[in-house]
């Protein structure tokens, strides 16, 4: 690249200047599908074609919607308090949000990716990665419930994660930022060689789907951006994007972008585990929580966890290559077939696309160019599969379709690009309302794409919605990619900061979805089964009522013997036996949230009152005609 190109690029990057003066007529929907109304339009009563799962991003969050209509079902709260849900704040979840640091109610979501079965989606979990505390998070798509979180050690900024392998034996986390390990104490200025990555091999259990750290690779003090499994012929491979591979300690151009190429690294995942399962590694001391939701207690527990496999990978040889790729690239991209690896230079204009089987052969041949850091460097042409020129500015993101053609991002130009594999033409370019970070097309990331839409999710929106203050929505855009060219159908408001999502046809998650929990399963230490067995109890100045909602009435429903100083617990059964019947309660000052207790489900908040009086109650969810007469009172008396 030329170099005042690359002046231009690393200058216009952070601000988006491409975006503002490129798109100068921002109104624009040159790409508007005829048609586009009666597309997206699902009728009232009627369900969408495919769910698709969204990053809140800084949110912490995973938002839920339809496509094609773009509407919002559920945010489910993942890894921040969310106090409609109660989550992280009622008794039973706040483990969930427990760290090696403390109690951590926020983090910065980036990538789900959906469970496979033979490279094809499955439907059963959901994992996200938290970047800022390194976490990963599993949902069940039948109660669309979060119900484990493993903390990741040796890790910063938790970024290349959370893609699974085709059978998902693995979900995989990859540090961003490389950091000492262990942590110590020591100059900053000392990076180069000190500082190390790590890329975590996280087994997951194929019977209830657990989730436990099998090893972690030790690698050389890169930043690690982003990966995906190989897949077909590449199964039991993973690659991961690199940059800062000059190891230096502050990003600034001159240091950081030096190299004319950076890596992808190639990892033989199950060479790794084969070494593992022979008693190789080293068991390394550390602390990190995990955290697990019972569908049976409706509670979450946290244990800590105190050591970790860690392997070196110059231990294990054929286990770890590096590939030449250009420019400090972001995404990671691998296709359908599991042949191609596409390397999205962030600082290029051209995408490199790597080949699998020519891979193998350099391997084969011991085509390297060097091993400077200890791991085989592969010769770039031996490699290369292919070069989709001048595609565009700031490439980031490849998803696939299935029909042998991908869709790459472009943050500066602004625009989704179409090219086609093996022949690395450029078949159509649509602008997006602006600067355009993931992509995603349902199955995008997975042997079998269906196709038909793309996602496009923008980080800057601007003038597309009516004005909302300093701070404007963030915003996906649906394109039909049905036909050779795409077409734009709508715009849709986000929450948080969206940056990867997973679509998946409705049909393979709707009918698994969870109605309500039988009463009789429920195994919560606090549950009562009926109104019978409701009862006050006193231990010193706990107090715990075990209470039941049933429409439309509490029980107990009229509390005395509570004093100033007491500490109240308040385990609220809901008796319901049907679908879409929550009740909900809180006190009237109570600092943790309203309670929302689904039909069979047992939930707890306390409340320590602070003032003497008669203070009433009520059920926060409409539930039934006589909602409103749902209600009941507590009296404390002076301590
Ligand atoms: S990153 Cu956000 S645009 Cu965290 Cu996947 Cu590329
Ligand atoms: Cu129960 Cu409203």
């Amino acid at each position: 690249m030329k170099n005042i190109f690359k002046k231009a690029l690393l200058f216009l990057l952070p601000l988006g200047i491409f975006t503002a003066c490129g798109t100068n007529n921002s109104k624009s929907n040159s790409a508007l599908a005829e048609g586009a109304a009666e597309k997206v339009y699902v009728k009232p009563g009627d369900h969408d074609e495919f769910y698709a799962f969204v990053s809140g991003g800084f949110s912490g969050q995973l938002a839920v919607y339809g496509l094609p209509s773009g509407r919002l079902f559920k945010v489910i709260p993942v890894f921040s308090q969310d106090a409609e849900k109660a989550y992280g704040y009622n008794e039973e979840t706040k483990p969930m949000l427990n760290t090696s640091f403390g109690f951590v109610p926020w983090d910065d979501a980036h990538h789900p990716d959906i469970s496979q079965t033979a490279g094809e989606l499955d439907g059963r979990f959901l994992f996200i990665n938290g970047n800022n505390t390194p976490r990963i998070a599993k949902i069940d798509l039948t109660t669309f419930e979060t119900t484990e979180i493993l903390e990741i050690p040796n890790s910063a900024g938790n970024h290349s994660s959370s893609f699974v392998t085709e059978n998902t034996e693995y979900v995989v986390a990859g540090t961003r930022f490389s950091v000492p390990i262990p942590q110590k104490d020591m100059p900053i200025k000392d990076y180069k060689g000190n500082f190390k990555g790590s890329l975590s091999f996280i087994s997951v259990d194929p019977k209830d789907g657990a989730m436990d750290i099998k090893f972690q690779i030790i690698m050389p003090g890169f930043n690690y951006d982003l990966s995906h499994p190989g897949r077909g012929d590449s199964h039991g491979w993973f690659f991961f994007t690199t940059y800062n591979t000059e190891e230096a300690s502050t990003l600034l151009e001159v240091n950081a972008s030096q190299n004319d190429k950076d890596f992808i690294a190639a990892i033989n995942w199950k060479k790794v585990e084969a070494f593992v399962n022979g008693g190789g590694g080293k068991k390394m001391a550390t602390n990190y929580a995990h955290n697990v939701y019972s569908d049976e207690t409706h509670s979450a527990t946290s244990t800590m966890r105190k050591e970790v496999t860690v392997v070196d990978p110059r231990d294990i040889p054929g286990a770890v290559y590096l590939l030449p790729t250009p420019k400090s690239p972001h995404g990671c991209d691998v296709d359908p077939s599991g042949e191609y690896i596409v390397g999205n230079g962030k600082l290029s204009s051209n995408l490199t696309v790597h080949s699998f089987s020519k891979m193998i052969k350099a391997i084969e041949a011991k085509n390297f160019d060097g091993d400077a850091y200890g791991i085989p460097i592969l010769n770039f042409e031996a490699i290369n599969a292919g070069t989709v020129q001048q595609a565009g500015l700031g490439p980031l993101h490849t998803e696939f379709d299935g029909e042998g053609n991908a869709y790459t991002t472009f943050f500066i130009s602004s625009e989704v690009v179409k090219w086609k594999l093996k022949t690395w033409e450029v078949i159509d370019r649509k602008p997006t309302y602006y600067s355009v970070g993931h992509l995603m097309i349902p199955g995008g990331n997975s042997r079998k794409p269906f196709g038909k839409y793309a996602l496009a999710m923008n980080k800057i929106t601007k003038d597309r919605y009516l004005p909302t203050g300093p701070e404007v929505t963030q915003s996906a855009q649906l394109f039909d990619i049905s036909g050779d060219k795409m077409e734009l159908l709508l715009d849709f408001p986000t929450i948080g900061e969206p940056h990867y999502a997973a679509g998946i046809p409705a049909n393979l998650i709707a009918p698994k979805s969870k109605k309500f929990y039988a009463l009789e399963d429920n195994k919560h230490p606090y549950a009562v089964k009926s109104e019978a067995d409701t009862r006050v109890e006193r231990k010193g100045n706990d107090v715990h009522i075990y209470m039941t909602t049933i429409r439309s009435h509490f029980a107990p429903d009229n509390i005395e013997g509570i004093k100033v100083g007491d500490k109240v617990y308040f385990h609220v059964t809901n008796l319901e036996q049907d679908y879409d019947v929550p009740h909900g309660i809180s006190m009237i000052g109570a600092n943790t949230s309203e309670l929302l207790i689904m039909p069979g489900q047992t939930e707890t908040f306390t409340w320590e009152p602070k003032k003497v009086g008669v203070w009433p109650f009520y059920c926060t969810d409409f539930c039934s005609a006589l909602h409103q007469e749902m209600q009941g009172y507590v009296r404390v008396s002076p301590s």
